[in-house]
């Protein structure tokens, strides 16, 4: 898959939606490895700019992630609970709750514009998170070139994966930062580790595996080499490099306690997703009882509960997604990272 390609380097920098950018998707192409650009939070008209701008930047191949998750169901009673469970935090930065509830994005399988542009600007690389698109959606892509990777969780999903004509799989340890790529929330999470997860997936499918979660250096992308993977997918190791879009409260933040304590918490998004500890992830430990509406409509109180409290001067509700390795994240510019994990790979 990597000479296919045309990468020198087996490093995939992960698709980080509202934090990557187009320039750190073309420092890491232009460095040899797989740029890549997160649109699952993104309107056609956003994806279609972030795109050309990548383009602009390297003429090297880069991945265009989507969001595949199921259409979430409306829940009126549960959506008008969980605003009344967050109104005293509202309430103490001087603010409300919004009245109602918004689905703040739509699904790459209820967006037909979505697919349309893929197959208009033909990224090398498509990726998919949290689920899988239809088989036309997957043969009208692969016509159009387009190599097709999605994330899996466990071996059914895997075999999903691999039943579909995907051409690779990322394999998301629970270590990993940001959402869990799990195709039903609902069901059991066996919550594996990246090393069993890649070395299980390297062995039952027969598809190319990528390791993602808590990589953070070259000895980490020995290791899943070593495990059978072509690559590995970093995401948090990325975060602090000046091309990333992470603010300056984030980045405190990444170099701050909540990093040696990263959490998996449903609260900020509705969806099960790795965050540096924090006032919000606290919740889930403070009232486990409480139950957010289904991703991405939790997403929209928890948007706003951040913007009243940073109104406030209080950090503690932003989203601040990032692995396990959090407190092995590097500030440095991408290409300079490229170089060191390169460097670092060959010791
Ligand atoms: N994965 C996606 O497929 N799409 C995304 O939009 C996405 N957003 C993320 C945002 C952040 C800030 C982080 C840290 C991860 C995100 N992920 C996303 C998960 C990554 O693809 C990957 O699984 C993870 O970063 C690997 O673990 P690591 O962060 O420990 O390297």
């Amino acid at each position: 898959m990597l000479r296919q390609l045309g990468l020198i380097h087996p490093i995939f920098q992960a698709p980080m939606a509202g934090v990557s950018t187009p320039a750190l998707a073309a420092a890491v192409s232009n460095a040899g490895g797989l740029g890549a650009i997160g649109i699952g939070a993104t309107d056609v008209a956003g994806a279609r700019q972030m795109i050309a701008e990548t383009r602009v930047a390297t003429a090297r191949p880069f991945n265009v992630n989507v969001f595949a998750h199921a259409t979430p169901h409306r829940d009126p009673q549960r959506e008008r609970a969980w605003l009344d469970a967050l109104a005293p935090l509202f309430a103490e930065f001087g603010a409300e709750p919004p009245a109602s509830l918004r689905r703040i994005y739509e699904s790459f399988n209820d967006a037909p514009a979505l697919m349309d542009l893929l197959i208009e600007t033909r990224p090398a690389v498509v990726s998919f998170h949290f689920g899988l698109p239809g088989r036309a959606a997957i043969e009208a892509l692969h016509a159009a070139g387009i190599t097709l990777l999605a994330t899996a969780t466990n071996l059914h999903e895997a075999q999903l994966i691999a039943q579909s004509g995907i051409d690779g799989i990322v394999a998301q340890g629970i270590e990993a930062g940001g959402h869990r790529g799990i195709f039903d929330p609902d069901a059991e999470d066996p919550q594996l580790g990246t090393l069993a997860l890649t070395r299980l997936l390297v062995r039952e499918t027969n598809l190319p595996v990528i390791a993602a979660g808590g990589i953070m250096d070259g000895a980490g992308i020995a290791a899943a080499l070593r495990l059978g993977a072509v690559a590995a997918q970093l995401g948090t190791a990325f975060l602090d490099c000046p091309e990333s879009a992470a603010d300056a409260a984030y980045r405190r933040a990444l170099h701050g306690p909540g990093a040696q304590a990263t959490r998996l918490t449903s609260v900020i998004s509705g969806r099960p997703a790795r965050a540096l500890a924090s006032r919000f992830t606290q919740l889930e430990q403070t009232a486990p009882d409480l139950c957010p509406p289904a991703y991405p409509i939790a997403y929209d109180a928890g948007k706003a509960l951040h913007a009243a409290a940073k109104a406030q001067g209080e950090y503690g509700f932003g989203a601040y997604w990032a692995g396990q390795g959090a407190p092995l994240a590097r500030a440095m510019p991408a290409s300079r990272l490229m170089a060191t994990l390169a460097q670092e790979l060959q010791e």
